[in-house]
C-alpha cells in the first residue's frame, strides 16, 4: 500500500478535483502491474494497473488508496474492470466519500471478492487532504502553513531579508507543493517586503495555477506591486480589513485583484471557500502563521528546519500568547525528510 500511494503522489498538481490515486496488483509476492491516475478525467488507476497486469490479473489481489468507483463518470467503473479481471482481493486504504462515485466495496464483496479496507489509511488520506477535505469541510479551506525557519526560530533576519534561509532543493520542493494547493498566501506585509509573486516555477506545472491571496488586513499592498503584473492569468485576491477605504479598494481591483471583506482570519478563509479556493499554502510571515495557529485554523505544518542562526529577526510563529511545559500546544510530526541541508517537518495537531 505504501508503494501504491507512492504512485500516487505522481498526480500531484494534475488530478483535482479528483483524487490522487494510486494501484498495485500483486500475484505471488509480485507486482505485476501498477498505475496511477495522471490528470483529470483521465484513466482510473485501478484500471491502469489492471491493464498492466493483463491476464496475470485473474486470482491476483488488487491494491488501491482509494474505494475502486462503481459509477460511470469520466471514466468507465473500476469495479466492472476488477470483476471482469478475475481478481480475487482487493486491498482499499479509504472509502470514497464522493456519493456518485462509493458503493464500490459492497458491490465488490456482492461479487465474491474479498476486500479489506483500512490498510494505511492515515498515510492515504494525509496524501489526499484536498479531496478528501472538499467533502468533509467545503464551507473553509483547507490550510497548510510553510515556513523555512532557522536553528533560532526566525524567518528572516533584522533587515527583514529571507532571502534565502533554505537551500536550493527546499526551494525546488515547494514550487513543487505549491502546485497541490488551490491557493497560495502571504501577509501584506510579507508581500511588500519579499516583493512576492506566488507562482509555482516547476517543471511540472499544475492542471491549474493556484490563486495568488494576501491577506492584508491594513491595505498595505500597492496597486503597483508586481503580483498584479500576471492578474489576468492567475487570480490574486486581496483581503482586507474593512477599514480600508473603498478607493483603495477600487484601486486594487483596477489593478486585476479580486478584493474581499473581512475583519478576522476565520471569515477571510470562509470568503475564500466561496471564491473558489479549496485549501490554501500559507507561507508567511511569522505573525500571520501566529494568528492562523493561536486562532485553530491550521491543519497542517510544513516547516523547513534550517541549519542557520539569524539572532534578532523576524519570528516564525508570531504572537502566540503565553503557556507552559503542559499547556503548550504539542503536534504530531508526520513526516521527516532531508531537503539537501535543511529537514522538512510536516506536522499536524
Ligand atoms: C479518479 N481517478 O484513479 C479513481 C477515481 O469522472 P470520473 O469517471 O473520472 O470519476 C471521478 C471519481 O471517481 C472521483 O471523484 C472518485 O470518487 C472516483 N475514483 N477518480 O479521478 C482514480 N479511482
Ligand atoms: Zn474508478
Amino acid at each position: 500500500m505504501l508503494r501504491a500511494i507512492t504512485l500516487a503522489a505522481r498526480g500531484w498538481g494534475r488530478v483535482h478535483p479528483n483524487p490522487l490515486v494510486g494501484a498495485l496488483v500483486v500475484r505471488d509476492d509480485q507486482v505485476i502491474g501498477d498505475g496511477w491516475h495522471a490528470e483529470f478525467g483521465g484513466p482510473h488507476a485501478e484500471r491502469v494497473a489492471l491493464d498492466a497486469a493483463g491476464p496475470g490479473a485473474k486470482g491476483a489481489t488488487l491494491y488501491s488508496t482509494l474505494e475502486p468507483c462503481g459509477h460511470t463518470g469520466k471514466q468507465p467503473p473500476c469495479v466492472a474492470a476488477i470483476v471482469d479481471a478475475g481478481i480475487a482481493r482487493v486491498v482499499v486504504a479509504n472509502p470514497d466519500p464522493n456519493p456518485l462515485a462509493s458503493g464500490g466495496i459492497t458491490r465488490l464483496r456482492q461479487a465474491g471478492i474479498v476486500v479489506d479496507v483500512g490498510i494505511l489509511a492515515r498515510e492515504a488520506a494525509r496524501q489526499n487532504f484536498r479531496f478528501l477535505h472538499g467533502f468533509s469541510s467545503p464551507q473553509r479551506p483547507f490550510v497548510a502553513v510553510k515556513l523555512a525557519v532557522s536553528m533560532d526560530g526566525k524567518i528572516a533576519d533584522a533587515t527583514g531579508a529571507s532571502r534565502w534561509v533554505s537551500g536550493a532543493e527546499a526551494r525546488a520542493w515547494v514550487h513543487w507543493l505549491r502546485a497541490g494547493f488551490g491557493g497560495i498566501a502571504v501577509g501584506g506585509r510579507t508581500a511588500v517586503q519579499d516583493d512576492v509573486r506566488l507562482t509555482v516555477r516547476s517543471v511540472s506545472q499544475p492542471r491549474r495555477p493556484p490563486a495568488r491571496v494576501v491577506f492584508d488586513r491594513d491595505g498595505r499592498v500597492p496597486p503597483t506591486h508586481g503580483i498584479f503584473a500576471d492578474a489576468g492569468a492567475v487570480p490574486v485576491l486581496v483581503v482586507v480589513g474593512s477599514q480600508v477605504p473603498a478607493v483603495r479598494r477600487a484601486d486594487l481591483e483596477q489593478a486585476g485583484a479580486r478584493v474581499l471583506v473581512a475583519d478576522h482570519l476565520n471569515v477571510a478563509l470562509d470568503a475564500l471557500a466561496v471564491a473558489g479556493v479549496d485549501s490554501v499554502l500559507v507561507e508567511g510571515g511569522g505573525r500571520l502563521a501566529g494568528a492562523l495557529l493561536q486562532d485553530g485554523l491550521v491543519d497542517r505544518v510544513y516547516q523547513v528546519q534550517c541549519p542557520v542562526w539569524l539572532g534578532p529577526g523576524v519570528p516564525a510563529w508570531d504572537g502566540l500568547g503565553n503557556s507552559t511545559i503542559e499547556t503548550a500546544p504539542r503536534w504530531k510530526v508526520m513526516e521527516r525528510q532531508s531537503l539537501g541541508c535543511d529537514t522538512l517537518l510536516v506536522m499536524e495537531p
